[in-house]
């Protein structure tokens, strides 16, 4: 793999920090040294930020690889270290959430309200049986009640499991039976796209076929009429009228905290579990360390649904532990205008924003105009997450919403991660557009050949952890086995040995390579990886070399089989707002992406065909679905389309590909 992608991307921009930002930052360029030095003393530092009731024994037990436990012995509670402890130092009137319903309606949480908001479920939990080590099912809107509702689990020791509220009846009646919860927390419904968007019927579909459901606490968002029966509690009626005092038990540093569905390409969907004191440990340095949190002076806005991992650890978690004041914003990015997002980071002077690739190569299809109409000036800092950002959509990141000057933090991990792992620092790192760069201070990430040989710089294989870290998964729910060949069994000790004698390697995943400098660039997920005439080449490569061309905003690739060359890539790509697509332009298009994909990467990578399209199928959580597209492309039949954003994407551009090439 290493030879082929030696050549491609060429990116050779760099940004340094601005040095103001420099100067102040939370973590600085020792840090590094710091964890190379003693890595389990570094995460024991980093734990002590934390409040914990009972200290723990020994830092890491690695004796049964690759089951770890962190800060064994160790005793906390999760709800109080995210509420209790800041209103107990005084910051009770602090903002916790300036929450931002989509039709406009707003609500301000202090960290007093919410603290009183989750001592009231978590009495409200009790009291219909909930107890430490149970299950519950959360499938609510972008509203604060989610978060109380999960803070109030961790409070009394429940195991949540979010499902996104955009999944249908059959993926959370899976998700519900898988875990055997007791209790669904609920709501009416949502706002989405300008129009209520109900969720009860569905759950009410689920738990008739979930007889391990208690109850159901049904939140009142859109005061749409649903259906009611006899397990049905209103929460304003259950957790409302609870007492508000309650006092958070400690809980050993390795008791469950929740599981997370993540259904990755195959179909099952696997419980990624994961626990207390780790976890809460690394998601709270990162949010310190990557977003430079200063909990006084900024306010923080991750984009995230709490559906997703990014919303457990970087809306709920991370900034709740470090005391943050954020946006909470419950609606799409278009409604009611294209300039919604910039609206509410003008309105409540957003220091700090946390957002994905496919939302910014969205804005860069609806022009640099629309952010050029707002007052962005508070924003010191820019991240992303969840896919690779392809170069020019960093650039423009930076440019149109950084004013040119703002560090962009490109963020690595997983839900299995826990936590980011691999990132940029913002006062310390020069960063290079489309690169997450290194590992973060504690983390030993690696690239390796098929062979699990770590490559030199310049080469290319399969992203690898070394050692375990602190936020790690902890198995996959009730499937020990998977959990050991889906992530273990590929390289290493795992895989049956090998020279190393007994190290434990992670698999992510991911293809990667590293640069000369030896920093990172992720190059998508290794079943996408395609194969021409025997080479290796990324789709994320082709897809950034198309989005470099002016005239295109977002791309994807797939390779489809090819009687001559084995594999032939496929690309799709969505011209940007003002460009011309009819006719002849169309073709003239097409024709010059093709050249410019061969003179960016080199021949090879010349795609056989390019597809102009309006949109392209993604994930609900905005990743691309390069398997629906593949199924296009080689004239199959559609596969599973269930976690699709918008099924009617498909039909437009199957019909387009039949048309003509
Ligand atoms: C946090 C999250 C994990 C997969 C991961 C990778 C992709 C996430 C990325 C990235 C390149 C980044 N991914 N962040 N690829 N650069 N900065 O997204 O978790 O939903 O479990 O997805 O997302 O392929 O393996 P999850």
């Amino acid at each position: 793999m290493s030879e082929a992608l030696a050549n491609l991307l060429n990116e050779t921009r760099q940004f340094p920090p601005p040095a103001e930002l420099a100067a102040n930052a939370n973590v600085k360029a020792d840090a590094y040294d710091e964890a190379a030095t003693d890595r389990l003393a570094f995460w024991e530092r980093q734990a002590g930020r934390l409040a914990w009731s009972k200290q723990w024994d020994q830092v890491l037990d690695w004796s049964n690889p690759p089951f770890a436990k962190w800060f064994v012995g160790g005793q906390l509670n999760v709800a109080y270290n995210c509420l209790d402890r800041h209103v107990e130092a005084g910051r009770g009137d602090k903002v916790a959430i300036h929450w931002e319903g989509e039709p406009g309606d707003t609500r301000t949480l202090t960290y007093a309200d919410l603290h009183k908001l989750t001592c009231q479920a978590a009495n409200a939990l009790t009291e219909l049986g909930v107890t430490a080590g149970d299950r519950v099912a959360i499938y609510l809107p972008m509203i604060p009640e989610a978060a109380a509702a999960m803070l109030a689990c961790a409070r009394i020791g429940a195991t949540h499991s979010v499902v996104f509220g955009g999944f249908s009846a059959d993926a959370l009646t899976n998700r519900i039976q898988d875990a055997s919860a007791k209790l669904v927390i609920t709501a009416d419904g949502g706002y989405r796209r300008g129009k209520p968007s109900a969720l009860k019927p569905t759950v009410d579909e689920a738990v008739a076929k979930c007889p391990s459901v208690e109850h159901v606490l049904v939140v009142r968002r859109t005061g749409e009429d649903v259906a009611w029966s006899e397990k049905d509690h209103w929460w304003h009626e259950t957790v409302e009228t609870a007492s508000p005092e309650h006092t958070a038990q400690p809980f050993d540093a390795e008791h469950p905290l929740f599981i997370l569905y993540t259904s990755g390409t195959t179909a099952r969907p696997k419980g990624i579990l994961h626990t207390t004191g780790g976890y809460l440990t690394q998601t709270s340095y990162t949010t310190h360390a990557v977003f430079d949190l200063k909990p006084d002076t900024d306010v923080y806005w991750c984009t995230a649904d709490i559906g997703w991992v990014t919303g457990h650890s970087y809306i709920v978690y991370g900034p709740l532990s470090n005391g943050a004041t954020q946006v909470m914003y419950e609606g799409t990015p278009d409604t009611p205008h294209k300039g919604r997002f910039w609206e509410i980071v003008d309105k409540y002077k957003v220091t700090i924003l946390y957002t994905a690739p496919t939302l910014i190569r969205t804005m860069m299809k609806w022009g640099e105009d629309i952010p050029a109409g707002y007052d962005l000036s508070s924003l010191r800092l820019l991240g992303s997450v969840g896919e690779p950002i392809n170069p020019e959509a960093w650039i423009w990141y930076r440019q149109h919403v950084g004013r040119g000057e703002l560090p962009v933090v490109d963020t690595w991990w997983q839900t299995e991660t826990g936590s980011i792992m691999i990132s940029p620092l913002p006062g310390v790192t020069e960063a290079k557009p489309g690169s997450a760069m290194t590992a973060l201070p504690g983390i030993a990430a690696d690239v390796v050949d098929d062979q699990g040989q770590s490559v030199p710089n310049g080469g290319g294989g399969y992203l690898v952890l070394r050692e375990p870290w602190p936020s790690m998964l902890r198995t996959i729910w009730g499937d020990d086995n998977r959990f050991i060949e889906t992530y273990w069994s590929r390289f290493g000790a795992g895989a049956g040995g090998g020279e190393s004698g007994g190290d434990w390697v992670y698999f992510a995943g991911d293809g990667a390579k590293k640069d000369d400098d030896g920093h990172i660039w992720l190059l998508g997920r290794v079943d996408d990886v395609m194969l021409v005439s025997g080479h290796n080449i990324s789709t994320t490569e082709v897809e950034s070399a198309l989005v470099s061309h002016p005239s295109v905003a977002e791309a994807a690739v797939v390779g489809a089989t090819d009687p001559t060359t084995g594999q032939a890539i496929v690309a799709f790509a969505i011209p940007r707002g003002s460009v011309e697509t009819g006719g002849d332009a169309g073709e003239q298009l097409i024709a010059d992406l093709r050249n410019h994909v061969a003179r960016t990467l080199g021949p090879i990578a010349k795609p056989r065909q390019i597809m102009l399209v309006p949109e392209l199928p993604k994930t609900r959580s905005g990743k691309i679905m390069r398997r629906l597209l593949r199924d296009v492309a080689e004239h199959r039949s559609l596969g599973d389309v269930t976690t699709l954003q918008d099924s009617s994407v498909m039909e437009l551009i199957a019909k387009g590909m039949s048309g003509g090439k």
